[in-house]
This record gives structure tokens, sequence and C-alpha cells, in this order.
């Protein structure tokens, strides 16, 4: 590549501090005979409520239509209240883009530690959907019944009852597990040829919810007998682990895990947790990705608690941005980003920030990195 545009969405709360810090370790490592340019794209809580609208129709088509190369989205304040007409502009940009896995290394630096996971999160159904159903009334007309993923009634005796519908397809199934094997394989190919196979761990509830659940799993099972002509089962290990047991084995024996592939919530869930194995939600990193287009985004919401401050961790953000340089073929540049990061939090204690003990801010720990490139 000669040339190279991000877009960035900072979004809501520490995503607007930590997007630009990320903005600024690109520059930073980026060769100048590369033609950098970044594009500054809107979305967000706080802009739902100046305009109405939490993710512009612009942003959206910037991001599909070949305007950027890739893009950095931050983090949004989604109110934990209904809002009319509001929905999470991150689960919206996901879905408009076909982003239908959510990539979540979760790896520690400290000597005494050796977690190195990766969480394949499903990024487009499960709970977190809208279903469109085709219902046929007595069998003459074709009626499309629009389902929302959550819906309230109200009962005789004047109390509510609430409903959630959880959405798992064959096909988004098929291809997140595809995505975990492949992520394996990879893992497997850069580790010594005495290595064991890597691992992937499916993580599911069929016990209990044995439809849905239970055909996330078969098809699971199927991808590892079966996918690239057999070479998942060949070079890759798979186990399962229903996920309650999951966050049990997670607290115990992170280390035991390679590449687990969950659910939307599930993934959602597990990988908030094994960010505290690592030190703190401020160091995760992820990518949405699809067929086409790649969003790095650090795991952590808008940090309402810190905003403002200065001293939000920068490090998931720069990670995500790592990601994203790595997917869009920048490897030697992203595994710059990883070595000086890595360096920074095996560094000084007192210039990290306060999540991780320090007292330090997100200019200085961003400073540090960039003197590091
Ligand atoms: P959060 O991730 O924002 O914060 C959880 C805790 O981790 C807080 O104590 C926070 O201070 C700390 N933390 C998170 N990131 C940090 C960083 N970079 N440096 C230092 N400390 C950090 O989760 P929450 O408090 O449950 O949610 C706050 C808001 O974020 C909510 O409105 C929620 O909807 C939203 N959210 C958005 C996303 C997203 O944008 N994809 C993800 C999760 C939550
Ligand atoms: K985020
Ligand atoms: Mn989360």
């Amino acid at each position: 590549r000669t040339s190279l545009s991000i877009g960035l969405i900072p979004a809501d709360g520490i995503g607007r501090e930590v997007i630009p810090a990320a903005r600024r370790v690109i520059e930073a490592v980026i060769p100048n005979k590369v033609r950098l340019e970044f594009v500054d794209l809107a979305a967000g809580f706080e802009l739902f409520t100046k305009t109405g609208v939490a993710l512009p129709e612009e942003t959206i088509r910037v991001c599909r239509d070949g305007g950027v190369d890739g893009a950095l989205f931050g983090s949004v304040s989604s109110p934990s209240h209904k809002v009319a007409g509001y929905a999470s502009p991150i689960v919206a940009l996901r879905k408009k883009l076909d982003l239908y896995a959510n990539v979540r290394p979760v790896v520690s630096v400290s000597p005494n530690s050796n977690i190195d996971m990766v969480i394949v999160r499903e990024n487009t159904e499960c709970l977190v959907c809208r279903i469109f159903s085709f219902t046929s009334l007595r069998a003459k007309a074709m009626f499309i019944k629009y389902i929302k993923s959550e819906s309230i009634e109200n009962n005789a005796d004047g109390t509510r009852t609430a409903y959630a519908t959880r959405k798992i397809s064959e096909t988004a199934s098929r291809r997140i597990a595809t995505m975990a094997f492949n992520i394996a394989l990879a893992r497997g190919a850069a580790r010594p040829s005495n290595s064991p196979l890597p691992l992937v761990t499916v993580v599911h509830k069929s016990n209990v919810l044995s439809i849905t659940d239970g055909l996330f799993r078969e098809v699971c099972h199927d991808v590892w007998n079966t996918g690239k002509d057999g070479e998942f089962k060949k070079l890759a290990r798979m186990d399962e682990q229903l996920v309650d047991s999951m966050v049990y084995r997670l607290f115990r024996e992170p280390h035991k895990f390679d590449v687990c592939v969950a659910p939307n919530l599930y993934g959602d869930i597990i990988s908030d947790g094994a960010a505290a194995l690592v030190g703190s939600l401020g160091v995760v990193a992820s990518t949405n990705v699809g067929d086409n287009f790649c969003v790095g985004e650090p795991v952590h919401g808008s940090a309402p608690d810190i905003a403002g401050k200065g001293i939000s961790n920068p490090i998931a953000a720069v990670r995500s941005a790592g990601m994203l340089l790595s997917y869009l073929g920048f490897n030697e540049e992203a595994s710059k980003i990883d070595i000086a990061v890595n360096k920074v939090l095996l560094g000084d204690k007192n210039l990290l920030t306060p999540d991780l003990g320090g007292h330090g801010k997100t200019d200085g720990v961003t400073n540090a990195i960039i003197k590091l490139l």
C-alpha cells in the first residue's frame, strides 16, 4: 500500500481521549512514504441527543463504499434505560457493514502469568438483534412480521412481562466458527513445530438451550470435522465448554485457553471477565471483522466515571489500531506497536494509568509508546 485512509469514530466519553491517542501512534509508526489520511466520522449517544441520529448515513457510507480503508471506533454511552428512537450505533454499524466477527485477544505481559487467548465473538445475532419473520396467515396471504429483539406486554393484573427473542443461524454460526479455526491455524503456524495443536473451545449452553445453542454447537463440530478440506481437523483441536463452567475455568486456569468461539452475548461477557485477568479493560483490544472491512475497537465502554480526567488508558485503543494495521497488511508496523506497548506495560508502573495501579495520564502513556517506535 502506498496510501492509507482510516476513519476515526471516537463517539462518546473516553472514546474521545483514546482514539486521538491511537491516531498519534499510527502517525508515528506508518512510514513517511505512505500517504496517510484520517477521516473524522460522527456517531454516538451525544450526537443522538443533539441531532436525533446516533449513526449518520454518511458514516456508514464512507465505511461501506470505500471512502476509507478501515476504521477505529472508540466507545458509545448507551443509556441503560430505553430511549425512544435510539439504538447503539456500534451494534448498528457491525450489522450494516456485516462485521460478523469480534476478535478479542486477551494477553498478559506479566512474567508470572501466561494468558494468551483470543475470544472470537459472533457479532450480528443472538439476543442483540432484530428479527424479520415471514408468517403465512390461513395459508393465503404472506405477512411480514417484525419481531423486535425485545418486547413488553401489559398483563391484566397491571404488571408487565418482558420478552427477548434469541436468534442463532446456521450461516452466522458457520462463518464465525470458520473464522475461529482459521485464527487457530494461524496461531498454530506461528508456534514452534513441537507445540501441541492449537485448541478451539466452543462456548455454549446447549444442555439447556438445546435448540439455539444446540445449533451453534452442531455447526462448530461440523466446521471442525469437515472445514477447509479436513485441514481444521488435522491442524487444530476442538473442545467445548458450557458458558457457566467456562467462566469458572476462565478464572481458575485462564492459561489453558487458546481460541474461544462464542455466540454474541456469551462472547461479550466472558471477554470483559477475561480482561480482569490481564489487569484492566483498558488494555484489551478488538477488531470487528467482515469479509471486506475491519473496524478496530477497544473492548471497553465510554467509562463515564473517568471521562474528561485525562486518565483513561489508551492501550486498548492503541492495540486495536495495531490489529487494524495488521488487517490492512501493515504487519511490521503492527508488531512494532505490540512490542512498544508491552515494554511500556512492563516498565515504570508509575507511568501507567490508575486502572493499572499507576499515577500516569493518557498522554504520558501515549508519549511513552511513541518514544519507543
Ligand atoms: P466501561 O467499559 O465503560 O467501564 C467499566 C470500568 O472499567 C469502569 O470503571 C471504567 O472506568 C473502567 N475502564 C474502562 N475502560 C478504561 C480505560 N480505557 N482506562 C481506564 N479505565 C477504564 O463499562 P460500563 O461502565 O459498564 O459502561 C459505560 C458506558 O459504556 C455504558 O453507557 C455502556 O453502554 C457503554 N459501553 C459501550 C461499549 C462500546 O462502545 N462498544 C462497550 C461497553 C459499554
Ligand atoms: K468500545
Ligand atoms: Mn462489552
